[in-house]
């Protein structure tokens, strides 16, 4: 059997039918496409799975409800075979041969599937041509030459590759934010409805809202003499994959998507994700911990597996400079202790209702989990100086979003209508410029379609205006900053926005390119008079690609003096999931020198826009407050700063 994160038939916990829910079949049916194409198989019968795949994720009805009713073969995209296998599957729990097909292809090759930029066909040739059957053998294959002499594949290829095993290792067993936090919420919604749970919550790196989540922890209140019941509860819980250990306290799980499903209650999957980026954590399995204990140990549990480990250590500290030891079941006076351990000379511990009494009695302010990475919160806490950190209701509005006028889903009606329901006051629409290629096709808005856009929002706004409806639409663009550190239209063309989003997309050419010379090249498009926001600074895309070579430490201090100059030069974080670009490291660095931060979800579609929460997340991480974020200022105040 396949042993790789997720891969694999899935168990059924029921005894009668529906034996498998829709997003169990769903997923092995994408596994066997890729199992079928790395056997080399006809690709028809590879784009059957994919197709049925897509048709059942697409699909609204439940999926028992339309097999009971017989109108499954009715469902455009899955055929009359895998119609019938699928009704097996739900109605007898019988994968038929597909089992089979698991135990064909060796495990490595799998696994290298898992290498962002190595689809399937390409890891089969490799594996024909040069007995490739693992990654480490890829990565000897590629330090030996031997995969840019292939026919087809270049010292490019061979190139992208190594770097993709390097990413790959790095990332192995850790989600995105966005993927980690729903399966979070999904679990600790779903234990808070046990009974005998009082309180449970998410920690650990979820908690301080870490751009990629290893494993979760959640702890977990309850009277003592319902730990058992509790235990038992959340070990039938749906969406467990595996129980990989299980005691009186601690219980060690594998999640996968069912966690999620049903009714959506438990949060859902957004399928809808840019498909242009190649996703395999949300077909992934995510590891959680989970700790019962005790009401009055709860806080200290809380604190302590939410961390950091540095933060954590620091806080131990401050305890021992006041006769006190913490630790995950107290804060216990040394004196009293004597030779208990553990769980056991938590009876000696001072009392904390919560967490903020444990700062309390520490002399430190409360911390908000985000900060806790010991990055100067404890010297900031004990001087009372925490930061009033920037949060949702806050935001205003925001500056780089897309409509169908460039690769967005949306129109633009639709896109305020969204950010009405928001609450925001305004939106910043920002096409991409033509010089943006994808596939060898310009999705950039030419300049005569530029003026169309402009008349578009002029009378949308007057619309606004007319009904007394306090929201506008800012005219902007996302202006590609060329190699040569231009900036891509005319200068009479991008005098007409409100304002010019610089980013680069050529990101190839910026990769294979000098850390200086990409620095320069960055510096001379801000200095552009037209241009007022950096978007995602490095052009990372989390777990897929590492961003361009370039010194942000010269780009903030260059953008801080033309701030000060009078001139508005703000820094986005991109607040896609994928992106998290400007890195929360490096806000504070920004602020301290009076560069403005814009968070912008780079939306491509309405439900994009609420992505927003993410790149607050980010900003807190990165100590920043209101004022140094600037779309929690009022549509009067961005008109009038753009304006200059
Ligand atoms: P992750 O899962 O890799 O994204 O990162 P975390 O921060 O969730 O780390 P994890 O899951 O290993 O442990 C959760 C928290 O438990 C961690 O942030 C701090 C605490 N913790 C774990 N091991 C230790 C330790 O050896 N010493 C201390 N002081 N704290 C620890
Ligand atoms: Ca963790
Ligand atoms: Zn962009």
């Amino acid at each position: 059997m396949v042993k790789v994160g997720g891969w694999g038939l899935p168990a059924s916990k029921r005894s009668e039918p529906p034996f498998f829910t829709k997003n169990q079949i769903i997923t092995v049916f994408e596994q066997i496409a890729i199992l079928l194409e790395l056997k080399g198989a006809n690709m028809f019968r590879v784009r059957a799975y994919q197709n049925a795949s897509r048709a059942l994720s697409q699909m609204e009805k439940g999926l028992f409800q339309v097999i009971k009713s017989k109108e499954l073969t009715e469902i455009k995209g899955i055929g009359k075979g895998l119609s019938s296998l699928i009704s097996e599957i739900v109605l007898n729990g019988d994968w038929g041969k597909l089992g089979d097909l698991y135990d064909e292809v060796p495990v490595g090759l799998v696994e290298m599937v898992g290498i962002p930029g190595l689809g399937p066909k390409r890891a089969r040739i490799l594996h024909e041509k040069l007995d490739v059957s693992s990654i480490d053998e890829l990565r000897s294959a590629c330090q030996k030459g031997l995969v840019a002499n292939l026919q087809g594949f270049g010292s490019k290829s061979q190139d992208k590759y190594l770097e993709g095993i390097e990413l790959y290792r790095r990332n192995q067993g850790r989600s995105r934010l966005d993927v980690g936090l729903r399966y979070g919420m999904a679990l600790k919604s779903r234990i808070s409805e046990i009974k005998g749970v009082e309180e449970v919550e998410l920690a650990g790196s979820a908690r301080r809202r870490k751009e990629t989540i290893g494993d979760l922890d959640l702890v977990v209140s309850a009277l003592p003499h319902n730990h058992a019941s509790v235990i038992d509860s959340i070990l039938n819980l749906p969406g467990i994959a595996d129980v990989k250990g299980s005691g009186d306290s601690k219980i060690s799980l594998i999640l996968e998507q069912s966690v999620l499903d049903s009714d959506g209650v438990h949060g859902k999957l957004d399928k809808a994700l840019d498909e242009s980026i190649v996703n395999r954590s949300e077909d992934a399995t995510i590891d959680a911990q989970i700790r019962v204990v005790p009401p009055e140990t709860f806080p200290f549990t809380l604190a302590y597996f939410t961390g950091s480990k540095e933060h954590n250590i620091r806080m131990r500290q401050q305890a021992i400079a006041l006769g006190l030891r913490l630790n995950e079941f107290g804060l216990i006076p040394e004196n009293l202790i004597g030779e208990s351990i553990g769980a056991d000379a938590a009876k000696y511990t001072l009392v904390c209702e919560n967490e903020a009494q444990i700062y309390q009695k520490l002399g430190l302010q409360w911390i908000t989990p985000e900060l806790r990475e010991d990055n100067g919160e404890i010297e900031a806490a004990l001087d009372n100086s925490v930061p009033n950190l920037v949060s949702q209701k806050m935001i205003k509005g925001a500056l780089h979003n897309h409509t169908t006028a460039s690769d967005g889903r949306n129109s633009l009606e639709e896109m305020a209508a969204e950010a009405i329901g928001l609450g925001w006051e305004y939106l910043g629409i920002a096409e991409h410029s033509p010089a943006l290629n994808i596939g060898g096709r310009s999705i950039g808005v030419d300049p005569v379609a530029v003026d169309q856009q402009a008349n578009l929002i002029h009378d949308l706004n007057q619309k606004f205006q007319n009904q007394g409806n306090n929201f506008r639409i800012f005219h902007g663009a996302e202006c590609d900053i060329l190699p040569d550190g231009k900036l891509d239209y005319d200068r009479e063309t991008r005098a007409k926005f409100h304002h010019v989003i610089g980013s680069v997309h050529a990101i190839n050419t910026w990769k294979s390119r000098d850390e200086q010379v990409n620095t320069d090249a960055v510096i001379n498009a801000i200095e552009d008079p037209s241009f007022t926001i950096l978007g995602h600074p490095t052009g990372r895309v989390l777990q897929v690609r590492e961003g361009f070579p370039i010194d942000m430490t010269q780009v903030i201090e260059r953008m801080g003096e033309i701030n000060r100059e009078g001139s508005l030069k703000a820094i986005e974080i991109n607040a896609s999931p994928y992106r998290l670009d400007l890195d929360w490291r490096l806000c504070r660095s920004a602020r301290d020198h009076g560069v403005p931060i814009v968070i912008n979800p780079d939306a491509h579609s309405t439900e994009g826009l609420s992505d927003i929460s993410y790149g607050v997340d980010i900003a807190r991480k990165g100590w920043l407050r209101a004022g140094d974020v600037l779309n929690t200022l009022p549509a009067n105040d961005i008109d009038r700063i753009l304006a200059q």
